[in-house]
């Protein structure tokens, strides 16, 4: 019997900064319902696919920005979304900004079986941009100012039917991420993505070029690690500032299955044959006979490049 999950990847457009969350979860139902339909066993949505891309704005007091937070997980506006997910009998993975009953901020994903029992929690472990206001930056990047990078490393769970990670935009752009959940045989990776379309420290490089590059990252991931992996972004026109689309559903061999081709809420849908990982883990991925740990001492005991001397 093969083990198939049929994915969703709900991709969502802009989240204005005034729109309540009670809007946006009508949005996710939307597509919730949509995925169902189609007798969906998963749906994936954005990182923080609660609000607005917050961390572009600068507060000083950083209490003041609590309010982006979610306290609670399912909270007051998010129940809904597991209540009417359990009555359709449908998992999903959720990204959003958690403030913990200790008070530490993690920018966080969680993973919601069937029965709407959170089996899996994951917290950003690479956070990009910078803490401090930067004035020569266009716009500003200050997840490092409102998030502790994760506390949880890179964990897979065993549901579903197979092997489940998960890792959060600029997480994908670290092989590391996609290898240490290969190294627990993981068969489909989840990852959700708020990526400004341009550079706001080269205005020169193309959209076509970071949409490149966001692709590259998880096809790699996928081949390297033989899963599937799954991006969902949140695009779109945010209070200005453009965030990419290109949310999209990769199979083991690193190839695009299903694709986004808007810049809107867009749910793409593909039946994900878990069993398509083995071939590629007991070949030229069979990492027990190929890799050779004596000469990687450097990716772990080492932080920063040091070229040779001149
Ligand atoms: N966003 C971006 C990402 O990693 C970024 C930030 C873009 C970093 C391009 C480097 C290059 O996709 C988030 N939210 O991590």
């Amino acid at each position: 019997m093969p083990r198939v999950v049929r994915l969703a990847v709900a991709q969502s457009g802009p989240i204005q900064k005034d729109e309540r969350r009670e809007r946006v979860v009508a949005r996710l139902l939307a597509m919730l319902k949509q995925a169902a339909a189609r007798r969906c066993h998963l749906v994936l949505f954005p990182e923080l696919a609660l609000t607005t891309f917050f961390p572009r704005y600068y507060e000083a007091e950083r209490a003041d920005m609590d309010r982006w937070f979610e306290a609670e997980m399912p909270g007051a506006a998010t129940r809904v979304l597991f209540d009417t997910a359990r009555e359709l009998g449908i998992g999903f993975s959720l990204g959003f900004a958690e403030l913990t009953p200790e008070r530490r901020h993690f920018n966080t994903q969680i993973l919601v079986d069937a029965e709407a029992r959170i089996v899996g929690r994951y917290r950003k472990v690479h956070l990009p941009g910078h803490a401090e206001f930067e004035p020569q930056r266009a716009w500003q990047h200050l997840e490092k100012r409102y998030f502790e990078p994760g506390d949880l490393g890179f964990p897979v769970w065993r549901t579903m039917g197979g092997v489940m990670g998960m890792c959060i935009c600029n997480d994908r752009r670290w092989p590391e991420t996609f290898r240490v959940m290969g190294l627990q045989g993981v068969e489909l990776v989840m990852l959700g993505y708020n990526t400004p379309t341009l550079n706001s420290m080269k205005p020169e490089e193309t959209a076509a070029t970071r949409m490149h590059h966001n692709h590259l990252c998880m096809q790699a991931g996928a081949y390297q690690n033989a899963c599937w992996v799954a991006g969902c972004a949140k695009a779109g026109d945010e209070d200005g500032y453009d965030l990419m689309a290109g949310s999209c559903i990769i199979n083991p061999d690193g190839e695009i299955v299903a694709l986004a081709q808007t810049s809107d809420d867009e749910v793409i849908f593909h039946d994900c044959d878990l069993d398509a990982c083995a071939f590629l883990k007991q070949t030229t991925f069979d990492f027990a006979a190929h890799r050779r740990i004596e000469h990687y001492g450097l990716i772990s005991s080492q932080t920063g490049a040091v070229p040779p001397p001149e």
